[in-house]
């Protein structure tokens, strides 16, 4: 399995960040994605590839092109206006009615950014470029025939809405992947294309369900902690089933506290038959390890075990997969639970 490491993420590296309500260190860090990388290296996997630069169409696809555009210049206007060089952050969000028509460089904080969990600093635009490319370089393997690919993405993507970052995330690198799947598979001469999205990233993916949530094309199937209890709330509940023509698409199991190896299995059980019975022709997974026990976000259980069962759970649907990395916070287990994951799926 061919590896794409985005080396660029190193210049993202925020200080901080408000998590209800307390100001503390990000958890976010540049060292989970080199402690990925030494684990890769350590189990055998080829050394890895950097990305290909795709140009911003393919973002373009998935994201409002004014949010891509504040991405790129939100820092140097706010640093041109005296505002902390530590990074982007709002104070003040356009809810309720209020249209949030200022220019201000505070009010555009706000009106791209969903929480205070995705500050902007220097090198943050530059680095959620790369992890993009990185997402789409693997999906470029998938379409020349390979049958895996793993993408080191930093920062991680599948809060990202159309036009807002949140939850350590700027540019939803799986959805961006995803539709170049599925638009590259249209255009050939085969049979109308399909993409399924399977997103195990301990948080809802709202940015990817959002991006395709009226689209028959690409399915989305999310196994989550329930937002009654936990981030990002506001969406992840198992009626939203999808809109329009994409009603049906859009397949949401959120999960209980203190979930187990067997538990996560199961509801796992169902979201493979699910996208079995769509049979799509590519599969991306929004490979997040946050489900883990130790994990300082999350209140699952799965112990080290569990990452080799999915992964090959995963490998029996027979299906070119891409691996996009999204959360997982422990980081001293990041590169076993990551390792673990890619190896059950490659034993098979
Ligand atoms: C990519 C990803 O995994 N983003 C996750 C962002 C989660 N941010 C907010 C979590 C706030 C919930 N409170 C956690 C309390 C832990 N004891
Ligand atoms: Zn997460």
């Amino acid at each position: 399995m061919q590896i794409i490491d985005s080396p660029q993420h190193t210049q993202h590296d925020p200080p901080y960040e408000i998590l209800d309500g307390e100001r503390v260190p990000y958890f976010e860090v540049p060292r989970r994605a080199a402690i990925i990388a030494g684990a890769l290296a350590d189990a055998g996997f080829p050394a890895p590839i950097p990305p290909r630069a795709f140009g911003l169409a393919p973002l373009l696809a998935v994201h409002k092109e004014e949010y891509v555009e504040y991405l790129e210049r939100a820092h140097g206007r706010w640093v041109a206006a005296g505002l902390s060089p530590d990074g982007v952050m709002p104070c003040t969000l356009p809810l309720g009615g209020m249209a949030g028509r200022s220019s201000a460089p505070t009010a555009e904080a706000g009106r791209y950014c969903f929480d205070l969990s995705a500050p902007i600093g220097a090198g943050t635009y530059a680095a959620a470029r790369c992890a993009a490319d990185a997402a789409l370089t693997g999906a470029d393997l998938l379409l020349g025939g390979e049958r895996a690919a793993y993408a080191l993405c930093r920062p991680p993507g599948h809060h990202a809405m159309p036009a807002l970052a949140g939850g350590y995330c700027y540019l939803n690198n799986a959805a961006i992947a995803a539709h170049h799947l599925a638009a590259a598979a249209q255009t050939s001469d085969m049979a109308p294309a399909s993409v399924a999205v399977l997103d195990i990233d301990y948080h809802h993916g709202n940015g990817t369900q959002t991006i395709f949530y009226e689209r028959s094309d690409v399915f989305f199937a999310s196994i989550h902690a329930d937002p009654n209890r936990e981030y990002p709330y506001f969406l992840g509940f198992a009626d939203e089933r999808g809109a329009g023509p994409g009603e049906g698409y859009n397949l949401n199991i959120p999960l209980e506290a203190g979930v187990s190896d067997v538990r996560y299995l199961a509801a796992l059980e169902q979201a493979l038959e699910a996208i079995t019975a769509y049979s799509p022709r590519y599969l991306v997974i929004s490979a997040g390890l946050d489900t883990f026990a130790a994990d300082p976000l999350g209140d699952f259980a799965l112990s080290a075990a569990a990452y080799p069962a999915i992964g090959s759970r995963i490998a029996q649907l027979g299906m070119p997969t891409l691996f996009v990395q999204e959360g997982g916070y422990a980081v001293d287990d990041l590169g076993r639970n990551l390792v673990g994951l890619l190896q059950g799926f490659e034993s098979l």
